[in-house]
C-alpha cells in the first residue's frame, strides 16, 4: 500500500455460504470492537461504504442468491481499487472471497499487474462441488476463482479473470478434505501448514512470499479467516479447528505484511459473534488489522536493537 491510502470499508453480511447461522453479525461487530476508529487513529481515512445488500431474499442460499452478492463484492472492491482506495471487506462468510478477489482481479487486469493471494486459513477453501462433503459454498471460493469447473452460475456472464492457483498462497492450514488435498497438489497451489510453521515459524515462510510478490511487483490481496487463529484466543467462528495461530504469530504476520507496503486489499472473514465470547474475537480481529495497518509498539526498523553500552 502507499504511505496512507484510503480505506474503503465494504460490509459483507453474508452467511449463504456456511451451514451456521451467525456470520451476518460479522460486520457490526467489527465496527462494535472498533474497526473504524484504530484505523482513522492510525491516521487513515476511512470511508464507511456501510454493508451491501443485494436484491436477493434473506436467507436464500442458491447459487442465484449467491451470484447476486458476488456480484455486488466484486463491483464495490473493483471500484475502490479503481479509485485508489484500499477494499477491506468485512465478512460475513469466506464465500464473499469470490467477490472480492474477483474484484481485486478485474483492477489488477487492467493495471498489468499479477495477483497474488495470501489466504490465511485452517482450510484450503479449495473444494469443488464435486468434492465437498459439506456443499458449503465457503469451503469453495479458491477453487471457483482459479477456475475449476462447475461454478459459471456464480459469475456474471462473459469473460471472467482466473486466478493462478500458481500464485496462491495458503498460510496455517491444518484441515482439508480428500478429493481437496488431491486438487491442491495438481493445480501447485503453495502451502504453508501448522506443520511447516511448528518446524520454521511464520517469519522464514512469509518472507520468502513476500520477496515473491515484491519481486514480481504484484498486488497482494490477503484473506483472512477467523479460524486461522487457534479457537482459545478466537472462538468466535462456526469452524473452530485446533491447532492454529497464536496471537503472537499472527501479530507478527501483520507487522511483516504491513512492513512490506505490499497488501492492496484484504478480507476479514467468518467472524459469528454468536459463537463469541463477550466480543474477544472481535476485539482480537481489530487488533491484528490495526497492526497490519500500521501500529506498532516503538519506531524503529524490525532488526535486533543494539545493545546499550
Ligand atoms: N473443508 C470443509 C468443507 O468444504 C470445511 C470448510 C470450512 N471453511 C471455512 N472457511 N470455514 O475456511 O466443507
Ligand atoms: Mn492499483
Ligand atoms: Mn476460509
Ligand atoms: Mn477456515
Amino acid at each position: 500500500m502507499d504511505s496512507s491510502p484510503t480505506i474503503d470499508l465494504i460490509g459483507a453480511p453474508i452467511e449463504i455460504g456456511t451451514s451456521e447461522p451467525g456470520a451476518v453479525m460479522g460486520p457490526a461487530a467489527l465496527r462494535t470492537a472498533g474497526l473504524t476508529r484504530v484505523l482513522h487513529d492510525l491516521g487513515f481515512t476511512v470511508r464507511d461504504r456501510g454493508d451491501l445488500a443485494p436484491d436477493c431474499a434473506v436467507g436464500q442460499r442458491d447459487l442465484p442468491a449467491i451470484r447476486a452478492w458476488m456480484t455486488e463484492i466484486s463491483r464495490a472492491v473493483e471500484m475502490a481499487l479503481d479509485g485508489g482506495s484500499l477494499p477491506l471487506v468485512a465478512g460475513g462468510d469466506h464465500s464473499l472471497s469470490l467477490g472480492s478477489v474477483d474484484g481485486v482481479l478485474r483492477h489488477c487486469t487492467r493495471s498489468g499487474r499479477p495477483l497474488f493471494v495470501l489466504w490465511l486459513d485452517a482450510h484450503a477453501d479449495f473444494n469443488t462441488l464435486e468434492t465437498s462433503p459439506s456443499g458449503n459454498v465457503h469451503g469453495m471460493p479458491l477453487a471457483a476463482l482459479c477456475g475449476e469447473p462447475g461454478f459459471d452460475a456464480l459469475f456474471e456472464g462473459g469473460e471472467r479473470p482466473l486466478l493462478d492457483p500458481r500464485r496462491v498462497h495458503l498460510f496455517g492450514l491444518r484441515s482439508i478434505d480428500t478429493g481437496e488435498r488431491a486438487l491442491v497438489t495438481q493445480r501447485q497451489v503453495n502451502i504453508v501448514d501448522m506443520r511447516t510453521i511448528d518446524e520454521f515459524g511464520v517469519v522464514a515462510p512469509l518472507r520468502r512470499i513476500l520477496d515473491r510478490v515484491a519481486a514480481e511487483n504484484g498486488h497482494l490481496h490477503a484473506s483472512f479467516d477467523v479460524d486461522f487463529l487457534d479457537p482459545t484466543i478466537a472462538p468466535g467462528v462456526g469452524t473452530t479447528v485446533p491447532g492454529g495461530a497464536t496471537f503472537r504469530e499472527a501479530h507478527l504476520i501483520m507487522e511483516m505484511l504491513c512492513d512490506s507496503g505490499l497488501v492492496g486489499s484484504l478480507d476479514v472473514v467468518e467472524l459469528n459473534p454468536f459463537l463469541d465470547e463477550r466480543g474477544r474475537s472481535a476485539r482480537v480481529l481489530v487488533e491484528l488489522v490495526a497492526s497490519l495497518f500500521g501500529r506498532r509498539i516503538i519506531d524503529r526498523p524490525t532488526e535486533m536493537p543494539p545493545l546499550e553500552a
